[in-house]
């Protein structure tokens, strides 16, 4: 009877050891936190699958809509918090370090932001104490709570220039710093990050650095870029994509990869980047792979992927994070960009939730 016991438990503990799947946070653990956005499902709990998935593998959340300013404060003083506030819940009550994403951002601002009761641009003083209001009554609410803040989102072109934004047309290239000091003012202990995509292009790299620089000659915080990682099959390559990291970490900030995807579909017109304003039209034959993926092409899509992570990990004195973009393909912005309803294959988790063997492949190379 008693041997009987020895060898049930012995199997037992040989199952959890030898089958036991590791995970992301455990193989990633004093290399950089390992992250993922949670829509609306996760953050309210009714995405079960999900939710385990992001408890099991992530340790660092940030919110990929509801802290957007449109959805914050639609109407001038009017705050809703109530999403807000659950995700900041959900990241505490699973120990997680809490983003916030994103403070100023050209895309999805109210529209009465940058106008008066006429429809006019309202002038840069008014610009100015809007942005401040919203940024402090923001940071204040999550102080000690809300870790780091990606404070601005892509003011830069790819060529490197100035959006053309409202921020900028109205306030000028101070826009920047200002945000930064408004949100350092509020929370004096979160980190603060500019934030934007396609930073391996060498010119929009350059008009970064000038950004970083802005910052910090003006003796202001700023603590880390983050390389936002929404990459094709093509672009960038591994080479590309590390000559801008170091450039960034030369700086004397860190470096976040803070939504990585990679799409596995064509891209139309060589289009890449993460400009919310791109839309092309449906065609079929760029929607190649509505069943499943042809096992050639998601071994191609994995070593792609396990070479990204290879190199955040040769560089992770620099690289405090690594932040997926969503936890299954099925939620991927990836389906319905730059094409509507496409069936993309853009994350590590599939559409039932399932590891891909990348998560493997990527423990794997943590490990080495
Ligand atoms: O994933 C987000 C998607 O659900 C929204 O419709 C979209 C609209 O602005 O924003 C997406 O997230 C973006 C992020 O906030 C900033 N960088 C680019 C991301 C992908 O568009």
């Amino acid at each position: 009877m008693k041997n009987s016991i020895t060898i049930a438990v012995g199997c037992v503990l040989l199952t959890a050891c030898t089958h036991a799947p590791a995970t992301l946070k455990d193989a990633l653990a004093g290399k950089f936190l390992i992250g993922t956005a949670l829509n609306i499902p996760l953050i309210e709990g009714t995405d079960t699958l999900g939710v385990a998935v992001v408890r099991q593998h992530f340790n660092a959340i940030v919110p990929e809509n509801c802290m957007k300013s449109m959805f914050l404060q639609p109407e001038e003083g009017r705050f809703f918090f109530d999403e807000a506030d659950a995700y900041v819940a959900f990241g505490e009550a699973n120990k997680m370090w809490v983003t916030g994403h994103c403070l100023v951002w050209h895309s999805q601002a109210p529209q009465w932001l940058f106008v008066d009761k006429n429809g006019n641009d309202v002038s840069r003083e008014v610009l100015i104490e809007r942005m401040r209001t919203h940024i402090t009554t923001v940071v204040s609410r999550y102080k000690g709570r809300i870790k780091g803040w990606d404070v601005v989102n892509e003011a830069i072109m790819d060529d490197g220039t100035w959006r053309p934004s409202k921020f900028y047309q109205i306030i000028g290239e101070d826009f920047i710093p200002l945000a930064f000091q408004f949100a350092h003012e509020a929370d004096p202990d979160a980190e603060l990050y500019y934030n934007d995509y396609s930073t391996a292009i060498p010119a929009k790299c350059e008009g970064i650095a000038k950004v970083v620089k802005a910052i910090q000659g003006k003796g202001l915080r700023i603590d880390a870029v983050g390389m936002q990682g929404h990459l094709t099959m093509e672009f960038p390559s591994v080479e590309q994509f590390e000559a801008s990291l170091l450039a960034f970490s030369a700086l004397g900030v860190k470096v976040m990869v803070t939504e990585l995807d990679l799409t596995v579909l064509p891209s139309p017109h060589n289009f890449s980047g993460a400009d919310v304003s791109a839309n092309f039209d449906f065609q079929q034959e760029l929607n190649p792979y509505v069943d499943s993926l042809p096992a050639a092409v998601a071994l191609v899509h994995q070593n792609r992927y396990v070479d990204f992570f290879k190199l955040f990990l040769k560089h992770q004195d620099k690289v405090t994070r690594v932040t997926l973009w969503g936890v299954s393909d099925r939620d991927s912005w990836r389906n319905g960009f730059p094409i509507p309803d496409r069936t993309d294959y853009a994350l590590l988790f599939d559409r039932s939730y399932q590891a891909k063997p990348v998560v493997e492949e990527i423990v794997r190379a943590a490990k080495q």
